[in-house]
C-alpha cells in the first residue's frame, strides 16, 4: 500500500498539555510519527496541492490565524507554546481581535491544542498527505494511507481542538466529492468521537459520517458523539454515532463495526475515508478500550470486506512503543 508523509510533520513538537489539572508532556509527540514510519517503511513524500482544498473546508480567517499564531505569540514576548485561556462559549462571532490570547480562545474548543513553532507547517503537510493518498486512490489504488500528524478529526471549520488543527479526513472527503468520485462516507474508528468531522458535515446530505468511540458521557470530547446526534436539515440521517462503554473489547467492538459498515453500505457509498486511530488499544495511556494488537488485523479485514476504495488517514494512538506495530498490523489486515 502506498504511504504518504512529509518530514516537516516532525517539527510540530509542543512541550506540554493540560491533563486533568496537571501540565504533562504532550501526548501527540513526534516519536509517534517516527514509530509508525519505522514499522511501516517505504513512505513517499506528500505532494503539494496548495491551500485550495484546505479552504474548501476551513474558514479563511481561521487558516490565517493558524499560520500566524506562533509568530504573534513570540512577538507578544511569550515563550513556549501558544495556548488560550478565555473561550467564547456564548455568541461567538467574527470580531476583529488584537490580542493573540483573544484569537487563541476564539478559534479553539479546548486547551489540548497548543501551537508551537512547527505547528502550521506540520498541519499543512499532514493535510497534503491526505490529499496525496486521495490522488493514489483516484488513480486506481484500492487504498492508500496518509501518515497524518497532527491528526484532524477534532478540528472544525473554524476551530482547533484535541491535538487537531486541520481536519485531514474532511479535506480528503470534500476533495473527493469535488473530483466527482461519487458518494463519500467517512468512518471514524479513533477512540474519541470525531466531533470536528461530524460538525463539518452535520447538515450535509453528501457525506455520510459514522463514528465508533468511547461514550462521551465518560470521555473527551464530552459534548458530542451521543447516539441521538443524527445530522440536521438535509443532513438528517447522514450522521451515525455508536458510543461504547469503557472496557470495550473486540467482541463488542466488532458488532458496532458491522453496524457502521452496514449503514455505510445501505447509504450507497462509492468510497470511504477512514479516520484510523490506534488509541482503542488496551495499552493506550489516555484511553480505556481493550483491543489487542491482533484485533487491529481483524478490524482491517472487516473494513476491507466493505469493498470500497479507501483513503486511510491517521488520527490518534498514544501507546508509543506499540504504535508502529498496531498501525502496521491494521494495514496488513486491511490489505488481505
Ligand atoms: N484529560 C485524538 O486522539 N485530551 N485526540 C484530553 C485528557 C484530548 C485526543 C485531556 C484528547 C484528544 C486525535
Ligand atoms: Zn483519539
Amino acid at each position: 500500500m502506498r504511504l504518504f508523509h512529509h518530514p516537516l510533520q516532525s517539527e510540530h513538537a509542543p512541550e506540554r498539555e493540560l491533563h486533568n489539572g496537571d501540565w504533562v508532556p504532550f501526548a501527540e509527540c513526534p516519536e509517534r510519527f517516527a514509530q509508525i514510519l519505522a514499522a511501516c517503511g517505504g513512505a513517499e513524500v506528500a505532494s503539494d496541492h496548495g491551500a485550495g482544498p484546505i479552504l474548501s473546508v476551513h474558514d479563511a480567517g481561521y487558516v490565517r490565524f493558524l499560520e500566524q499564531a506562533h509568530g504573534e505569540w513570540v512577538a507578544a514576548g511569550r515563550k513556549g507554546d501558544a495556548i488560550g485561556y478565555t473561550f467564547p462559549v456564548v455568541r461567538r462571532r467574527p470580531l476583529e481581535f488584537d490580542r493573540i490570547d483573544a484569537k487563541l480562545g476564539a478559534w479553539s474548543m479546548d486547551a489540548s491544542t497548543p501551537i508551537a513553532s512547527g505547528t502550521w507547517n506540520a498541519a499543512y503537510w499532514s493535510a497534503q498527505g491526505a490529499l496525496s493518498a486521495l490522488d493514489a486512490v483516484a488513480a486506481g489504488e484500492r487504498r492508500a494511507f496518509a501518515l497524518c500528524r497532527p491528526p484532524g478529526h477534532h478540528a472544525g471549520a473554524d476551530y482547533m481542538g484535541g491535538y487537531c488543527y486541520l481536519n485531514n479526513a474532511a479535506i480528503a472527503a470534500r476533495a473527493a466529492g469535488d473530483r466527482g468520485m461519487g458518494r463519500v462516507a467517512i468512518l471514524d474508528v479513533d477512540y474519541h468521537h470525531g466531533n470536528g468531522t461530524q460538525d463539518i458535515f452535520y447538515a450535509s446530505p453528501d457525506v455520510f459520517f459514522a463514528s465508533i468511540h468511547a461514550d462521551p458521557v465518560t470521555d473527551y470530547p464530552f459534548y458530542w458523539g451521543h447516539a441521538d446526534e443524527r445530522g440536521e436539515g438535509e443532513g438528517e440521517g447522514s450522521t451515525l454515532n455508536l458510543p461504547l462503554p469503557r472496557g470495550t473489547d473486540w467482541t463488542a467492538y466488532a458488532q458496532a463495526l458491522d453496524a457502521a459498515l452496514g449503514a455505510i453500505g445501505e447509504w450507497g457509498a462509492d468510497m470511504l475515508v477512514l479516520s484510523f486511530g490506534a488509541d482503542t488499544f488496551a495499552g493506550d495511556p489516555i484511553s480505556s478500550f481493550a483491543l489487542q494488537t491482533d484485533d487491529f488485523a481483524r478490524m482491517g479485514e472487516r473494513i476491507a470486506q466493505a469493498g470500497l476504495p479507501t483513503v486511510i488517514v491517521m488520527e490518534g494512538g498514544y501507546a508509543v512503543d506499540d504504535l508502529g506495530t498496531n498501525v502496521a498490523t491494521f494495514l496488513d489486515g486491511i490489505s488481505r
